[in-house]
């Protein structure tokens, strides 16, 4: 029977935030943790996403092994302080109702080195006990395996993901934090915006462009390759050990319109889509598409690998398909004078959008038209890992963040995402992004703030790092109490 389907979210909808290590935990010294790729990325306002600067080796190992001082405005080194603060900030997750909570962990906190052979007891037990307080508090944690970072050491001997053998010191890693959380955590992600690559092979892989032989579209999808080839292993791996548990796979999804209805827009809009689709076609269908081995031709990079390849792909798919969506693109075979900036890519000016205070242009339509996209292509559960507003906050005269602007850009993404469901799309959750403010991954910046808890700190470390609830954080809750179903009023 067809029944006319209600605009509701279905049971059991995953509410909740989303936050990386290297943005949030600060302690970067402490508990025998190791220097990451991210501890030496220094503050940079000036830059937009799009504009990701790749780093320079000598300064990545002077500035992390020989500068014990720490001079230098480096804020993923001290982040929000959840390391010290994780327990009052669960807590606030779970006044606010939180079903889930992403988040990662740092690959050198538990082989600081990555080269050990055993992992370090201190970092797995800081992870415990963020763990148990999350289950205490009934959220669930979805755990991410590597966001943006990786021991500095394995970048500076390997070349980060060029070399191939980094998938088995990748693979030690999985394995102990598979064997010690199994018992607790049922959703696990082996790569963040697996896609970052294209932007900056530093931030995506642990890669010094200037100690590579490879052309750089050719370096980039060979990064790529090793960190498919990882992720295949590790839900093989998964599979083996926690078969209940659900192991994904993310994009940032970076939905292109064309510009024009003119046909060659139209081809290559459809063609940006593929090749951003092209990971999660991998990672959920196990194969090389048809379309991304032409583009290789087309562009002279010859991959190495290994006659074993196909199999391991094909045989570690993934189950599910998270994204971070921010924001929609366009495709035109007219070259733009002015762009926008964005989120791994800048965009063309798209006359129909606002932007954000960093030119992040606003198109909460574009969700649901990826939910529909995503959910046509694999018909596999969607999760939606990231989504929010970058806006410099202030504290009103009574100490508190009226931030109207965020509840009005979120509800909107509800509201898409809501219809969504209604067309039939299996969405399984939506973590927003930075739900206690943190340092912003592309310019560093504190004062981008994405979070329903204010933190006092400045771009500089400076402050007491006390929280404190935003407007938007009695808003959520109600939108989570009522499982979507209260969202307030639009404005
Ligand atoms: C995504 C990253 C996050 C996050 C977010 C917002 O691409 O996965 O780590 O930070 O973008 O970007 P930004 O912090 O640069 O505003």
């Amino acid at each position: 029977m067809i029944e006319g389907k209600m605009l509701q979210f279905p049971e059991g909808f995953l509410w909740g935030g989303a936050c990386a290590a290297n943005q949030c935990e600060g302690a970067w010294n402490e508990g025998g943790k190791g220097p990451s790729t991210a501890d030496v990325v220094p503050y940079r306002p000036d830059k937009v996403a799009a504009n990701i600067a790749d780093m320079d080796a000598s300064f990545a190992e002077a500035s992390a092994f020989k500068d014990p001082a720490c001079k230098g405005n480096f804020p993923k080194r001290r982040g929000n302080d959840f390391y010290h603060h994780y327990m009052e900030d669960i807590a606030l997750m779970a006044e606010m109702g939180f079903k889930v909570f992403r988040m990662s962990i740092a690959w050198s906190r538990i082989f600081p080195t990555g080269y050990e052979m055993e992992p370090n007891e201190e970092g797995l037990a800081f992870y415990d006990a963020v763990i148990d307080e999350l289950v205490a508090h009934g959220i669930e944690p979805l755990v991410t395996l590597s966001h943006y970072e990786m021991p500095l050491a394995i970048s500076l001997k390997e070349n980060g993901w060029e070399s191939r053998g980094t998938i088995d010191l990748f693979l030690r890693f999985a394995k102990a934090v598979f064997l010690r959380y199994r018992d607790r955590v049922h959703w696990w992600i082996p790569f963040n915006e697996i896609n970052m690559v294209r932007t900056s092979v530093y931030v995506g892989g642990g890669c010094f462009k200037e100690r590579s032989q490879r052309p750089l579209e050719t370096l980039q999808y060979q990064i790529t390759h090793h960190q498919l080839l990882a992720s295949a292993k590790c839900v093989m791996l998964a599979r083996q050990l926690m078969p209940e548990a659900h192991i994904g796979c993310m994009i940032a999804r970076l939905e292109t319109y064309p510009a024009t209805c003119n046909p060659n827009d139209v081809m290559k809009a459809l063609q940006e889509n593929q090749m951003n689709l092209f990971y999660t076609d991998v990672a959920l269908q196990g194969a090389y598409p048809g379309f991304a081995k032409r583009h290789f031709r087309e562009h002279g990079i010859e991959l190495v690998t290994e006659p074993e390849d196909e199999a391991i792909l094909a045989q570690g798919t993934a189950d599910f398909a998270g994204f971070s969506y921010y924001m929609s693109y366009l495709a035109s075979c007219q070259e733009s004078a002015e762009k926008n900036a964005g989120n791994l890519v800048a965009s063309d000016i798209n006359p129909y959008l606002q932007v954000s205070a960093w030119k992040w242009p606003i198109d909460p339509v574009g969700l649901r038209i990826t939910l529909n996209r995503m959910w046509d292509r694999y018909h596999k559960p969607l999760f939606v890992l990231e989504n929010g507003l970058g806006a410099f906050d202030e504290l009103g005269e009574d100490g508190v963040v009226h931030d109207l602007y965020r509840i009005d850009y979120l509800r909107r993404h509800i509201v898409e995402m809501r219809k969504a469901v209604d067309d039939g799309v299996d969405v399984a959750g939506y973590t927003t992004w930075g739900p206690i403010d943190l340092v912003s991954q592309g310019t560093c910046q504190m004062s981008k703030r994405y979070g329903f808890v204010y933190v006092d700190a400045d771009d500089e470390g400076n402050g007491t790092y006390a929280r404190s609830r935003k407007d938007s954080f009695f808003w959520y809750q109600k939108v989570i109490r009522s499982n979507g179903a209260d969202l307030g009023s639009m404005s």
